[in-house]
């Protein structure tokens, strides 16, 4: 039996955690988790930078504005931004070439002939987002800092991904505690613009795995083991320490990596390998498929609406 979804609530006589049941209603999706935030982070690279964090609230703003349906806005990015964009762009591109898997490799290239992927520029999301659209139909909207796992989760689920607009800050170009443009850009991006990896992603899913997947995923591509993960693909020292003989690699298996707990401070001590994507999207669907829930949902591609239905 199909119904409204609004209806879920009065008829079951349970009250549910309100969720996104139309694209549009992203609008209402934008929790932060302030951890990291350099307003309230003493050590986040610009806590001490009044300027850094003025700005910071202006692209933040931005964001906070968005509708769902508008443009979204250019920015014009400082000479000292493109500066530390450039210093990561250079590192982590030579780096890719032996690090990253074929999938990344092909839309970068993409990336760089149709969406202004340079040194010397940061590219822009509404020229991002348009491509994407094109190759999977994911779309982009600007987000102010790092989204609370269930928001961005919920968004993945409408294909569309939440991304930052700013960068880090210039004394730390290597490294950043949130997601900024470098990592959504470089990690995140070029994975997304990838067919099945694209499917993957919109799978519904839990964070744990979300963490050991798409954020740090490893995959085997002709006999060698390559990174896919977006955490991986946007940092030069933890591309290079997850390919090296330190971490522990096990077999990517769901049931295992749901519980496997994990840390944000520093490089995990434990990756997860996927035989492939499509390997990978399976053994997720059938994991999730086994997940008890009160109701089932189904996305609805013609009117980017999910509808609620009867669990059998
Ligand atoms: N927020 N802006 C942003 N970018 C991410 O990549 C991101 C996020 N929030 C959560 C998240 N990633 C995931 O790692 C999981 O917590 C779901
Ligand atoms: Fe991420």
């Amino acid at each position: 039996i199909k119904r409204n979804a609004e209806d879920v609530k009065t008829t079951k006589e349970v009250k549910f955690h309100w969720f996104p049941k139309k694209i549009a209603d992203l609008d209402r999706c934008h929790h932060l988790v302030t951890k990291f935030d350099p307003d309230l982070d003493q050590d986040h690279p610009g806590y001490r930078d009044t300027v850094y964090r003025q700005r910071r609230k202006m692209i933040g703003d931005i964001a906070f504005t968005y509708r769902y349906g508008q443009p979204i806005p250019q920015m014009e990015y400082t000479e000292d931004e493109i500066d530390t964009w450039r210093q990561v762009y250079g590192t982590l591109r030579d780096l890719y070439t032996t690090h990253a898997c074929k999938e990344h490799l092909e839309a970068f290239r993409l990336l760089e002939r149709h969406c202004g992927y340079s040194p010397d520029n940061i590219p822009q999301l509404e020229d991002v987002s348009r491509f994407l659209k094109e190759r999977t139909g994911f779309q982009l909207r600007p987000v102010a800092g790092l989204l609370s796992a269930r928001d961005f989760l919920a968004s993945l689920a409408f294909r569309v991904f939440q991304c930052t607009q700013y960068i880090r800050h210039a004394s730390s170009p290597m490294h950043s505690p949130e997601p900024d443009c470098v990592h959504e850009l470089l990690g995140h991006v070029p994975m997304l613009a990838d067919r099945t990896f694209a499917q993957f992603s919109q799978v519904r899913k839990l964070s744990t795995l979300y963490w050991f997947t798409v954020e740090y995923g490893l995959c085997k591509q002709n006999g060698e083991v390559k990174a896919y993960g977006a955490g991986l693909l946007s940092s030069y020292g933890e591309l290079v320490h997850c390919l090296s003989d330190e971490p522990e690699t096990r077999e990517f298996d769901p049931e295992a990596a749901a519980i496997q707990p994990y840390q944000d401070q520093t490089y995990q001590p434990v990756y997860f390998v996927s035989e492939s994507f499509s390997d990978a999207k399976e053994k997720f669907r059938s994991y999730v498929a086994g997940i008890k829930r009160p109701f089932s949902v189904r996305f609805d591609p013609y009117t980017c609406s999910v509808e609620v239905l009867d669990n059998p």
